[in-house]
């Protein structure tokens, strides 16, 4: 298998988190021609990083994804042992998604100040701290969101909070987790946790790259 992405998508990193966790042998590449190309729509019509080449097909959406990984290779399991542990863990992977990641997604077309729109951006911005608050209400502080050991739910929580910490400062938000002692208290024990560390890292180092 191998997965179409990059250090740069936090969508994909949710899933190269899963698979340093699962130490599966999964290769990522990038998308032949690059996003939206010709060459990679063929392949995924959707255009978008991650899409996972299992040999039989292509999987986009890195939820999907996680959640085909999950089936394939139950070894590790990162989902849940019952259906209330699993619904907590798709609860708070949902929060991460919809309310917090895809929230934000706005202020990534307004990184330019001279052409920037102040009504877009705080409207992404207040959005992504409304879904904040939604995880602060689920999270306990602790450095895994639920069942003491790394899940799906932290697989999406932690490339997001790398990007909230790191763009929302640039966008007038000085401490996005200043009012979110449940949120602080998760992200300052999980991004110090094996794998997710060392993607971090390597996020860290392709932001600053590019
Ligand atoms: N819902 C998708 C979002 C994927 C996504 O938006 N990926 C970005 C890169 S971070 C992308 O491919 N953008 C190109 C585009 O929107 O055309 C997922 O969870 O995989």
């Amino acid at each position: 298998m191998q997965l179409y992405g990059s250090y740069l998508s936090p969508f994909t990193c949710r899933v190269l988190i899963q698979i340093a966790a699962k130490d599966l042998d999964i290769k990522l590449v990038d998308p032949p021609d690059g996003l939206n190309s010709e060459a990679y729509r063929a392949l995924n019509p959707i255009g978008k990083i991650p899409a996972l080449d299992t040999g039989a097909g292509v999987i986009p959406e890195s939820g999907v994804i996680c959640e085909y990984l999950e089936a394939v290779f139950p070894e590790h399991p990162m989902s849940g042992h019952d259906p209330a542990e699993s619904a907590n863990i798709q609860l708070v992977a949902r929060i991460f998604d919809v309310y917090v990641m895809n929230a934000m997604l706005p202020i990534f077309g307004q990184m330019d100040p001279a052409t920037r729109d102040r009504a877009v951006v705080d409207t992404a911005t207040q959005a992504c701290l409304r879904g904040l608050a939604f995880a602060d209400a689920w999270l306990d502080g602790s450095a895994y969101a639920c069942g003491n050991r790394l899940t799906l739910a932290d697989c999406m929580a932690a490339p997001s909070l790398l990007f909230v910490e790191t763009f929302l400062p640039a966008f007038g938000v000085a401490a996005p987790f200043a009012q979110l002692p449940s949120v602080a208290g998760y992200w300052s024990g999980l991004q110090r946790t094996d794998p997710v560390a060392g993607i971090l890292d390597s996020m860290k180092a392709a932001i600053g790259a590019a």
